[in-house]
């Protein structure tokens, strides 16, 4: 869609700024003691999956409303992200979720892949869902359902999404379960607890030995009275007991209103148990909306947690799973994604401009207006121009979304796919 001859041309058009307001941050930074250079290393090297369930319009309960253009099926989806990457060189995983996006033909799906350099993210399992025909329903629940035959198909449709992600070269298997009542007394909380432990550690069991299994929690929906996995919490001990590899996943959208959430991110960091993590932005709840819309100052203190963790040699944790889970309802979704990646690109390259042993001065001191001022300092920094130049340095576009308007991609994918064409997901 967008050839790398455009991207050099626009690029072109917009050195001259770039680079005024790069080399003006630079002074800034430098000022402060900071390597530009190593921050831009670190933002080249942040990769980001795109699900492959982000790429058509989202719904709600009350409709949905195609944009067009929607990738029809996996390989179309494939072509999106490989687009996406192209623009922003940011996001060249793709995580899959099964039934939604079943990989009917395994040796063309690896080749498209190879082709646009992409590579397989976790893949994800969905017993939230009854699919036709299948045998027992997960009206009531599927790991921890009362029922054993419930329950084993439930599992056999895990192992069955491992064996398609060993496939692809996929490395983890996400679970996240509905699993939960909706009203006081359906559901016996500590046996739907030993069921579904008992359920994950059987998967578990089957994973190869170079993967490992993330655990997504949420504390409501669509169960509204109890989730049998509501906290990170209840995902650190169903972890623990499945295993080594098994691991929390944190998605930003699954906390009740005002969770400290960088908190949970540092406690996880510090135990070695955060495995993986959903961005999105939410003003009330599972919102779903684009990464950093709506609170970017909390998105930058999630980063400057995982950022504190990540250089600090004590702290064991690998870097996480990181993927976008998003689907809005509103905008064109690929214009979504590419803000998304910006966004969660931005709040880390803030995190990576804080003063850092200032700041842990500052907390040892208790002064704690001046770490105040060290946090605010970093956030109210301009630093996107890092983000720029990363995107170009890796042979990315400066502006991504600004050249997938200019070059009108929605309407030639609409033109070439149809305007009524529907992505599989929710
Ligand atoms: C559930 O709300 C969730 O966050 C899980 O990660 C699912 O896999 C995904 O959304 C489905 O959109
Ligand atoms: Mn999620």
């Amino acid at each position: 869609m967008i050839e790398q001859r455009q991207i050099s041309d626009y690029n072109k058009s917009a050195a001259k700024e770039h680079s005024r307001s790069l080399n003006f941050l630079s002074d800034v930074l430098e000022k402060r003691d900071i390597d530009v250079k190593k921050i831009v290393e670190k933002i080249k090297s942040f990769k980001i999956a795109i699900p492959s369930w982000a790429l058509g319009t989202g719904g709600t309960r009350f409709g949905r409303f195609s944009i067009g253009g929607e990738p029809a099926n996996l390989e179309e989806k494939i072509e999106d992200i490989a687009l996406l990457n192209t623009l922003n060189q940011s996001s060249g995983l793709i995580s899959l979720h099964i039934p939604w996006d079943i990989p009917g033909n395994i040796p063309s799906v690896l080749s498209l892949l190879k082709k646009h350099n992409l590579q397989v993210d976790s893949v994800n399992s969905n017993t939230f869902q009854d699919q036709p025909g299948q045998k027992h329903s997960y009206k009531f629940g599927s790991l921890c359902h009362t029922q054993k035959e419930v329950r084993e198909q439930a599992i056999v449709h895990n192992e069955e999404v491992i064996e398609y992600g060993k496939k692809l070269k996929a490395k983890s298997l996400t679970v996240w379960l509905a699993d939960g009542s909706n009203f006081p007394g359906q559901q016996h909380f500590r046996g739907a607890y030993e069921r579904t432990s008992d359920s994950i550690n059987k998967i578990y069991k089957k994973l190869p030995s170079d993967w490992s299994m993330l655990i997504e929690y949420k504390p409501y929906e669509p169960n509204f009275y109890s989730m049998v996995i509501p906290d990170w919490g209840t995902s650190y001990m169903l972890s623990k007991s499945a295993g080594d590899r098994a691991k929390v996943l944190v998605d930003l959208g699954h906390h009740l209103p005002n969770t400290n959430i960088e908190q949970i991110v540092a406690r996880l960091m510090h135990f070695n148990m955060l495995g993986g993590f959903h961005f999105n932005g939410s003003m009330y709840g599972d919102d779903d909306l684009t990464t950093g819309a709506i609170k970017p100052y909390q998105l930058f203190l999630i980063f400057n947690e995982l950022a504190d963790a990540l250089q600090d040699k004590k702290i064991k944790n690998p870097v996480p799973a990181w993927m976008i889970d998003a689907s809005h309802n509103s905008k064109d979704p690929l214009e979504d994604l590419l803000q998304s990646v910006e966004a969660i690109l931005i709040a880390y390259a803030q995190a990576l401009v804080v003063e850092r042993s200032s700041l842990v001065q500052k907390q040892n001191d208790n002064d704690v207006a001046g770490a105040q001022e060290v946090m605010q300092n970093a956030f109210r920094t301009d630093v996107r121009p890092l983000v720029r130049e990363a995107f170009l340095q890796k042979g990315g576009c400066l502006s991504p979304i600004d050249i997938y308007r200019k070059e009108g991609v929605r309407a030639r994918l609409i033109k070439q796919r149809g305007k009524s064409s529907m992505a599989t997901g929710l």
